[in-house]
């Protein structure tokens, strides 16, 4: 009785000390002594985990899928000391540099689940996330199977092939969409549970707090309303040129586009519909994908011509484990591999990698330059504390590389480094290119709101789970103005066909980034000296002043709330639409002008008119098949008759 007594009051004590240590340590001194201890064992643990993730990025079987997961497990144990080991202190009365490192340690995102949970979430991640990497899309004979990256995604960009596009199209989502449907509602709950263990409401509200402001939702509202016009008229101009090809049978001129018909799997960039949509057609085209074909460039020249863009504003060279041990083609080894761009920080401040399936295209030239620029970034904050390896916020990280392509892509500077022929300078040749710049730039935007718009409506559980398909189509159709080519049930789940949705990254990033790299890009242009012309006109090329405006940025890492790094880039310390709307406005005055001229309705009043539905079941193959079949009977019952 007494022992069982005294033993009550030993745990009584215990129990209180527990509770006194949290928040109860003000020595200063002793957090900044954790704090460094942390950062040296952190890198090596962060280190080992990356490793086993790429491995399985770049080697897909079961094995290095169970070994990644084994080892984020261990991770998610080190994370969670961590975060207990930060929250003994109260840093009330520190400096704010130790206050917001330490803040970070306490928002350990996934690994706050209890371990059970946790591997299941990895799980059901890594499993939707194989799924759509090894996805294929074959003929009915299950023979001729086709990939994501290259087959499919070329098929999109090239065929004007009504029913070819739209194989691919439906193809893929049967592939990967529908498939990945109960995956993914598992993956809410936990991702809500995880949310819910660092103090946050929801999933949705754990993503928006990384912007550090009050209303995220709000803030980029007002941008995409006043981006809107610009896009509807966009989108009229682009509607009336498929007319032009698919003819009324498939494109009503007040509704939305058939999805399939963009040039690209999701509809979210338009520039393969250049050669459709070019203002002026005797004036030279932009595009160079032919030259690159032709110049016989491959994907390491495309790797080392974006670095030389890199290094000619005086930035960080890719260093040369970058060049031993990225990924820039996809193996023919028969290695499954996730071919969806990505890049790759190791935090051990010397392993560097991008992972790409380079195809040589113009897109996948930018997308190098995209990819190059979240290296950049690493490369530049690789001094700062782990916890301060970020972007200002995720959208800063999304819109570096991008800033320099918007140099690159100028004719000017195509020229200049041997990519194009002829430049014209007068205002059609310069509409071709806004155009060009247009058919990425404006028609991603919707789709960049969008994509997480839907997702926080899944977290927040304002869209049950059997209206997940019919939301996703209510928001392509109100934001974008487009239709699926066939009707959609809750048995399909489209959004997965999206690499972000099953990979659990992001995506109001990318629409964030989209406006803030033409902030960046006028900052830029301002540094360079190159204020006599029109900003879509500017190169930065060799700006060593832009530079260093731009690596004097990127070296804050996030050390800083998102403001202060805008404000030491651009003098501002808001985001703000008003650059992007001053590049387009000459293409923006001819839109409105040709849209007038056409009598073209803006918008997609019949918002619920669908094209029918191409003939069931029928690949291009089987049609040409049927097609011989029946000339060969013709020609065998002529024969037959006339002996
Ligand atoms: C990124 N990839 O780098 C992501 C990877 N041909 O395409 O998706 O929707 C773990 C964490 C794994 C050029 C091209 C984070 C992955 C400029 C595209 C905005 C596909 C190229 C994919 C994220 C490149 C849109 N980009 C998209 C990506 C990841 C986009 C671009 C874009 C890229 C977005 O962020 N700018
Ligand atoms: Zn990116």
């Amino acid at each position: 009785m007494a022992s069982s007594k005294l033993l009550c009051l030993i745990l009584g004590l215990v129990y209180l000390n527990v509770v006194n240590a949290v928040g109860s340590n003000t020595n200063e001194t002793e957090a900044i002594q954790f704090l460094n201890d942390y950062n040296i064992k952190g890198m090596e643990e962060s280190y080992i985990t990356t490793e086993y993730a790429w491995t399985y990025n770049t080697n897909i079987t079961d094995f290095n899928q169970q070994a990644m997961i084994n080892r984020n497990l261990v991770q998610a144990a080190f994370n969670q000391e961590a975060r207990a080991n930060a929250s003994e202190f109260d840093s009330t009365n520190f400096s704010p540099d130790t206050i917001r490192q330490l803040g970070v340690l306490l928002y350990i995102g996934d690994s706050a689940l209890p371990n059970d949970k946790y591997e299941e979430l990895n799980g059901v991640t890594a499993s939707m996330e194989t799924r759509y990497a090894t996805g294929k899309v074959c003929d009915e004979e299950g023979k001729n199977c086709q990939s994501l990256e290259p087959d499919l995604t070329r098929t999109m960009a090239t065929s004007r092939d009504y029913l070819e596009l739209f194989n691919a199209w439906d193809g893929w989502r049967a592939a990967v969409g529908a498939p990945a449907r109960e995956d993914y509602i598992r993956y809410i709950v936990l991702k809500n549970e995880a949310a819910v263990a660092n103090d946050q409401t929801d999933c949705g509200a754990w993503w928006r707090s990384w912007y550090e402001v009050d209303d995220l939702p709000g803030d980029v509202q007002k941008l995409f309303a006043q981006l809107e016009p610009l896009y509807k008229n966009l989108h009229a101009y682009v509607r009336r040129k498929l007319y032009n090809v698919y003819g009324e049978k498939y494109i009503n001129l007040r509704g939305p586009i058939p999805a399939h018909l963009l040039g690209n799997m999701w509809a979210q960039s338009w520039s393969n519909l250049q050669d459709l949509t070019q203002p002026f057609p005797d004036k030279p085209s932009v595009d160079i994908t032919p030259v690159l074909v032709e110049k016989k460039y491959d994907a390491l020249r495309m790797f080392q011509t974006s670095d030389e863009f890199f290094t000619s504003l005086g930035l960080i060279a890719m260093p040369q484990p970058f060049w031993d041990k990225s990924m820039i083609e996809k193996p023919t080894d028969g290695r499954e591999v996730v071919c969806h761009a990505s890049a790759w920080d190791f935090s051990n401040q010397i392993d560097f990698r991008i992972k790409q399936c380079t195809d040589i295209t113009m897109d996948d030239f930018i997308t190098i330059h995209h990819e190059m620029g979240h290296i950049e970034y690493d490369l530049q904050y690789k001094n700062q504390p782990l916890v301060f390896r970020g972007g200002a916020n995720p959208g800063f990280h999304e819109a570096v590389g991008d800033v320099l392509a918007l140099s690159v892509a100028t004719p000017k500077h195509l020229k200049a480094v041997g990519l194009l022929d002829e430049v014209v300078d007068d205002l059609e040749a310069d509409l071709n290119f806004l155009m060009s710049m247009a058919l990425d730039k404006i028609a991603f935007l919707p789709f960049g709101y969008l994509m997480d718009e839907y997702r926080w409506s899944l977290f927040d559980g304002s869209t049950p789970h059997d209206k997940m398909n019919e939301k996703w189509w209510e928001l392509r159709t109100k934001y974008q103005g487009i239709t699926p080519p066939v009707k959609r049930t809750e048995a399909d789940f489209d959004p997965a066909a999206k690499y972000h949705i099953p990979a659990d990254v992001p995506y109001i990033r990318y629409f964030v980034s989209f406006v803030i790299q033409f902030q960046f890009h006028e900052a830029l242009c301002k540094a360079a000296n190159q204020t006599d012309e029109p900003l879509y006109k500017c190169d930065i090329y060799q700006s060593k002043e832009a530079g260093l405006l731009l690596s004097n940025m990127l070296s804050l890492g996030s050390s800083k709330p998102w403001p202060e790094a805008m404000e030491q880039i651009t003098g501002q310390r808001e985001m703000d639409a008003g650059p992007l709307v001053e590049y387009f406005k000459p293409l923006t005055d001819w839109l409105i002008e040709q849209n007038t001229q056409n009598n073209e309705e803006l918008g997609w009043p019949e918002s619920t008119w669908m094209p029918d539905a191409p003939p069931s079941g029928g690949s291009t193959m089987v049609f040409c098949n049927t097609l011989l079949i029946a000339v060969m009977s013709l020609v065998t019952f002529l024969f037959v008759t006339k002996l």
